[in-house]
């Protein structure tokens, strides 16, 4: 009886323990990411990407990882990055943005036609829009912080896209 007792406490221990160590690595923000996702390219915030002139390239259905707020070349604060792309199927597509939030200062994700009549936008509440796509046409993405300030850390981001019809 006394062995069963101590074998069951070190269950319980062992159990505690385990349990910590998962809370520890586990991400401090939860992300979800699109399953569709998963297996997709990752696209890079390249600097200067500050207007749609020196754009980076994206692609539909892939990932962008990329940082706003930070000082580049002990130059300028980086408050815009700029990203674009030619459509190549139409289809309806939905971009999501895994961003921090800093009090009242998030970051915002439009999305325009190149001849402005697709513009679709992120809010400080809802982090993805759909868009339907024309085929062959060009578009940009571009992500700014909004109430931003030099003081806060670096905006970290994740930006996701892929088709739903
Ligand atoms: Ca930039």
């Amino acid at each position: 009886m006394k062995k069963l007792v101590s074998t069951s406490l070190g269950i319980v221990l062992a159990l505690s323990i385990s349990t910590g160590a998962f809370a520890q690595d586990a991400p401090q923000v939860s992300e979800e990411i699109p399953a569709a996702a998963l297996n997709s390219l990752i696209y890079y915030d390249t600097e200067p990407n500050n207007n749609i002139t020196e754009a980076n390239p994206y692609s539909v259905g892939n990932q962008i990882t990329g940082s706003l707020g930070e000082l580049i070349n002990n130059d300028y604060y980086d408050v815009r990055d700029v990203y674009k792309f030619t459509a190549h199927k139409t289809e309806k597509v939905r971009f999501q943005l895994s961003a921090p939030k800093y009090g009242n200062s998030y970051v915002r994700m439009n999305l325009e036609g190149i001849d402005n009549d697709a513009h679709e936008k992120t809010t400080e509440t809802r982090n993805y829009f759909d868009v339907d796509l024309v085929a062959g046409k060009e578009y940009e993405l571009m992500l700014f912080p909004v109430n931003y300030s030099t003081s806060l850390p670096a905006f970290k981001y994740n930006v996701y896209s892929y088709v739903i019809e």
